[in-house]
């Protein structure tokens, strides 16, 4: 078996399809884009990902797209180390959290992310070079134009930030409910790699609002201590890596 993915060292949704590449010991190609020079964007490989975004899966020829789509494949064709729950209620209740993931963290991450992180390379961009960039993004052109190049309005970051609180919450909730240390219990499953990007995105950001809720804190540590972590957020993974400037905008924030 041979595996090929196409992604971005700190692309949030790359990062989940390392981790479970990473945790089954999977080798794997690694084809780095770079989404700011628009590598997602260029003829070839929409052809693979006609949404022109990362990650692409190649498995043997075989291309697979989205990343809760990949994990899951990724899961069903490599049964060792698996990340599915056997029982069926069980796997319907994680992929019920891998949607919600989807819909509160996934999307909210993008503002502080592009706000704090990309902004300045849109900035330094002309007018027409931007809005033509935008408009080349078959997903996110209507993402971009809305961002523009004066970034996302105090009240949008306000909301995203409160989105991802309240994913904070219910993971507090879900990890009462199970009993823990994961979201579903005693063994980690894909509603929790699912998630992890957004939290360490985050934390990275010095945006940890999870702190006085513990069970989230056992569960940040846990999978941070997980083998699959450090081989997933190689150096150059976290934007304050990646962004030398983002230092003095969030000591600027502190
Ligand atoms: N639902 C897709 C979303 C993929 C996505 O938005 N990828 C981002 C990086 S995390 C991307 O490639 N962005 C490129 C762009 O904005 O042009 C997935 O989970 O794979």
């Amino acid at each position: 078996m041979a595996f090929k993915l196409y992604n971005a060292p700190q692309s949030t949704c790359s990062q989940r399809v390392r981790f479970v590449l990473n945790a089954k010991k999977l080798a794997f190609d690694e084809v780095k884009l770079n989404l700011l020079e628009g590598d997602q964007l260029t003829p070839d490989y929409l052809k693979l990902n006609p949404n022109g975004v990362v990650p692409t899966l190649d498995h043997d020829g075989a291309i697979v797209t989205d990343s809760t789509v990949i994990t899951e494949y990724l899961d069903e064709v490599v049964e060792h180390d698996s990340f599915t729950p056997e029982n069926p209620v069980a796997r319907a209740r994680m992929r019920a959290l891998m949607h919600f993931m989807d819909e509160m963290p996934a999307p909210a991450v993008r503002v502080p992310t592009f706000n704090l992180a990309f902004l300045p390379k849109f900035q330094a961009m002309s007018r027409e070079a931007f809005v033509a960039m935008a408009e080349s993004k078959p997903l996110r052109k209507e993402f971009m134009l809305t961002m523009g190049q004066t970034g996302f309005p105090k009240e949008e970051m306000d909301k995203a930030l409160a989105r991802l609180r309240r994913t904070w919450e219910r993971m507090d909730r879900e990890i009462e409910i199970s009993g823990g240390p994961w979201l579903l219990g005693k063994d980690i499953s894909l509603a929790d790699v699912a998630v992890m990007p957004a939290l360490v995105r985050m934390y990275d950001l010095n945006y940890a609002d999870w702190l006085d809720l513990p069970r989230v804190v056992t569960w940040f540590n846990a999978i941070k201590a997980h083998p699959a972590f450090v081989p997933t957020y190689y150096h150059g993974s976290l934007l304050t890596e990646r962004f030398p400037h983002l230092q003095a905008v969030l000591a600027a924030r502190a």
